[in-house]
């Protein structure tokens, strides 16, 4: 499959995401760097008030309504295609009002049992990511043996994914507005995520679209650690995380989302002028 893979822009209002170190996490920086993404060749603008940073507290909801529904608003009425990153069908119920047409559950509905009737009665695009546990807990929930074999993480994605897909449709979700995501980084140690990324045709054989963040993640960091085993830090990820996308361009995703889209856009326009 070579599709057009579309580039979503990670707009994190936020004062603790790990990637962007609170950058954007007032209004307008938010909707500042949300335009450059757009001028930078997004197709998409992920907008999320809450960090899922490993070990990160959630925000209480008003706290995450405050920071997502005014950047939302300028967004979408500058014509963007906007999708909110949440967990809670309170806040993407008032994304969707505020002219979200996409709703980037990285749960998959698991946090909040009133998500997937909300985004089904709303009308939206949904993505739903691999998810076990809230970021607090999420590393004691990265284990996966298998009857497939031990730390079988492809088999145990593709089951926990295959149980959302069906909640989804028991909600009432047609399939033509699901995406899956297999939710790198979350409740994944760092060889989980390859094995993952090695396993993706297994994934992408549930038959619905694939979202994949990889961006700037610590398994990046790891696999480009120094000789004395320190992580190469987050700022210096991107090349690797551009190796990615053309790696997943090749296997035919739907999307990446990406903190970097002038250079996923470049990476991109190599892969689509050499796969007319
Ligand atoms: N990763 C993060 C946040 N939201 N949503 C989806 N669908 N997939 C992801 O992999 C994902 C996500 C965490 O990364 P960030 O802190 O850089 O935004």
């Amino acid at each position: 499959m070579t599709g057009r893979v579309r580039v979503m822009g990670v707009v994190n209002v936020t004062p603790d995401s790990f990637s962007d170190g609170g950058r954007y996490a007032d209004t307008d920086a938010a909707v500042a760097h949300g335009r450059r993404l757009l001028a930078d060749g997004a197709d998409l603008l992920d907008i999320g008030g809450e960090s899922t940073r490993p070990g990160a507290t959630r925000p209480v909801v008003s706290e995450e309504l405050d920071r997502v529904v005014p950047v939302i608003e300028a967004l979408a009425a500058d014509g963007a295609t906007v999708s909110v990153d949440t967990m809670r069908a309170e806040v993407a119920a008032a994304a969707l009002a505020a002219g979200a047409t996409v709703v980037n559950d990285v749960s998959g509905g698991l946090a909040d049992p009133a998500m997937l009737a909300t985004v089904a009665a709303g009308g939206a695009t949904y993505v739903a990511m691999h998810w076990r546990a809230h970021s607090d807990r999420m590393t004691d929930h990265a284990t996966y043996d298998e009857p497939g074999g031990p730390d079988d993480v492809v088999a145990a994605v593709c089951r926990e994914l295959g149980e959302r897909v069906d909640a989804a449709r028991a909600a009432g979700l047609p399939d033509e507005r699901l995406v899956l995501d297999p939710g790198l980084g979350f409740a994944k140690r760092g060889e989980h995520n390859w094995q993952l990324l090695a396993g993706l045709d297994r994934v992408q054989a549930l038959g619905f679209p694939l979202l994949v963040g990889a961006s700037r993640k610590s398994f990046l960091g790891a696999l480009l650690a120094a000789g004395d085993g320190t992580p190469r830090p987050v700022g210096e990820r991107e090349v690797a995380g551009h190796a990615l996308t053309l790696v997943l361009a090749q296997r035919g995703v739907w999307g990446v989302r990406v903190h970097d889209v002038r250079g996923t856009r470049d990476v991109l326009r190599v892969w689509e002028r050499t796969h007319p």
